[in-house]
């Protein structure tokens, strides 16, 4: 078949292998990379102290077609394990551009919790583990956090024209934070959250 024989908007179908511990994708043709130094500002300990120290945070495999409403976009993230003071380690998170676009996460390898916001403050937090889907509706941004030993994997799947707004929760932070507590991981409110 020619691209020529193709309806406007449609794509040749293709096929991508995930490594299910990994996060890799064959083929694998874009890797971004986020460090300690990208996520500068927002955990409340300075990322400096961070362990382990060595810059290493996340990385996102994204599996490329247009960013239009036509399509889906998907990506595995990998999130390595690590503390912030103590925070764990956790994606920068983001609202959608386009406010109302949804996403869905399967959790391939590792375990976290998944924070939920939406712009009145209201929160959910939910389980990360193999096999488990989150349904991040749209108006809900939302972060992944590493609460486990091991990389944290899952794949995402969004509406192609979903776009991202870090800056809200730049400025903002989520109004929940993840940290270690005696027993494990408490999700606790956070002192530095302020609404728009
Ligand atoms: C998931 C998806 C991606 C996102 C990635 C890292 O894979 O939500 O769209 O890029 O997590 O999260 P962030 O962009 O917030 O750093
Ligand atoms: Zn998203």
């Amino acid at each position: 078949m020619t691209t020529t024989d193709l309806p406007e908007g449609a794509l040749v179908p293709f096929t991508v292998y995930i490594d299910f511990e990994s996060g890799d994708l064959t083929p694998d043709p874009v890797v971004l990379r986020r460090g300690l130094a990208d996520l500068a500002g927002y955990f409340l300990s300075d990322v400096e102290t961070a362990t382990p120290a060595d810059g290493d945070m996340y990385s996102v495999h994204e599996i490329r077609v247009p960013a239009t409403n036509n399509n889906l976009l998907s990506s595995t993230t990998v999130l390595q394990p690590g503390k912030v003071g103590d925070e764990y380690f956790m994606t920068k998170g983001h609202f959608h551009a386009t406010r109302d676009r949804a996403e869905i996460y399967l959790t391939l390898s590792g375990q976290g919790l998944l924070v939920m916001a939406l712009e009145d403050g209201t929160t959910e937090t939910k389980e990360m583990r193999p096999g488990i889907v989150n349904y991040v509706p749209g108006h809900w941004a939302h972060r992944s956090v590493n609460t486990g030993d091991e990389p944290l994997v899952f794949y995402a799947v969004y509406i192609g024209d979903a776009g991202y707004d870090y800056a809200t929760i730049a400025e903002q932070g989520f109004p929940v934070i993840v940290v270690e507590g005696e027993r494990g991981p408490e999700i606790v409110a956070n002192p530095r959250y302020r609404r728009a």
